[in-house]
């Protein structure tokens, strides 16, 4: 029997690329339904669907201390934080379906492993300190990033992009006041908060992704404007952010390096190690398996639930059918 070779997409209309990018330069804001590049479409859904479980897959190690927060204010804060968590997967996951691919895609590449997530949320949470910090550093190094994306060309993702941002201020000042409030506590109180900003300060400088040099997407991301600014210069922002906000609850970043350059007005910084970054990329972090695992648990245990809603909808429509 003869094969069909699937024959490769048609290739962009230089004339249609041309007004595209004339758009862009325009700064005008592209929409689902006007044409685009097949490239820019494709760099968009690996990105965004990749932020989408960022969040998703972001919910766990912060659920796991729901049952473990030390009073009832910051159980409800933490709560609430969680669950925003959730609702900015399903902005994202919304805004990937603009671009013709089904979600369901899009989750099972996460639950197989061949979908990238956030480095930062395979790393295990060991005390409560850890749940300061992460609003601190994690959501604070996700603003950063998310502010700047929040102009991006693509309009449904720079909308959604707007609202994240309003509520990871929240969550940046719930983590950074659980990190004041530790710093005034008890020697143990002090020490726990160190021992958890000594673990994550590395990990959520390598949320911002390879340094460009080594940043194969950026130069494609930057010219269609979806990126606005570079890995490297996005990092250095964050870096020059948070070290007064160290500086004010007295705490110290694990970095000797670390140290003020009045010609750049930067704050410089040690080596990042990106063996350890790749590796973790790679699906050898300390908590990768771990995190797959809970997300396939989580998917397999609420196919009732799925099937409920399908049915429900299903209903309803033949109800309005018949009427
Ligand atoms: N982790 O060429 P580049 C949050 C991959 S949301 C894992 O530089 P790009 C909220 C990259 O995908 C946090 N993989 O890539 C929250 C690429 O792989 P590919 C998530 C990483 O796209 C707070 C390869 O390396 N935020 O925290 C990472 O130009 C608290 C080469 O890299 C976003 O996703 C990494 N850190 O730049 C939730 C923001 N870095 O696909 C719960 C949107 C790079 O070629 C609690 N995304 N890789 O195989 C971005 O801004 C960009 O995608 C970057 C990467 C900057 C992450």
């Amino acid at each position: 029997m003869a094969t069909t070779k699937k024959s490769p997409p048609p290739a962009d209309d230089p004339a249609l690329v041309a007004a595209f990018e004339a758009r862009i330069a325009a700064g005008e804001s592209i929409e689902p339904k006007d044409w685009m590049p097949e490239r820019y479409r494709k760099q968009l859904t690996r990105m965004m669907a990749q932020h989408a479980h960022s969040e998703i897959v972001g919910m766990l190690p912060e659920g796991n201390w729901i049952t473990r927060a030390p009073s009832l204010r910051r159980k409800l804060s933490l709560i609430a934080k969680v669950q925003d968590e959730a609702g900015h997967g399903l902005y994202i996951y919304c805004g990937t379906e603009t671009l013709g691919v089904e979600r369901d895609e899009l989750v099972a590449q996460l639950h197989d492993g061949t979908a990238k997530y956030s480095s930062i949320f395979n790393y295990p949470t060991l005390s409560w300190a850890d749940m300061g910090v992460i609003g601190w550093f994690v959501d604070g190094a996700a603003i950063v990033n998310q502010t700047v994306l929040a102009k991006a060309s693509y309009g449904p993702y720079a909308r959604a992009m707007v609202r994240i941002c309003k509520e990871e201020n929240f969550h940046k000042r719930q983590g950074y006041e659980i990190c004041a409030t530790l710093a005034k506590g008890t020697p143990s109180q002090r020490a726990m908060l160190q021992d958890a900003i000594d673990r994550f300060w590395w990990p959520s400088l390598m949320m911002f992704g390879p340094s460009d040099k080594d940043s194969p997407n950026s130069a494609e991301l930057l010219k269609w404007r979806v990126k606005r600014k570079t890995n490297d210069e996005l990092r250095q922002r964050f870096v020059n952010l948070t070290v007064p906000q160290a500086q004010a609850i007295g705490v110290t970043l694990p970095d000797p390096d670390l140290t003020y350059n009045p010609e750049t007005k930067n704050w410089d910084f040690g080596e990042i190690d990106w063996d350890e970054f790749w590796q973790v990329v790679g699906g050898n972090g300390p908590c990768n398996k771990e995190r797959l695992a809970a997300r396939n648990a989580a998917h397999d245990e609420g196919a009732w639930v799925r099937e409920a809603a399908l049915a429900h909808a299903a209903k309803q429509r033949r109800g309005t059918e018949a009427a």
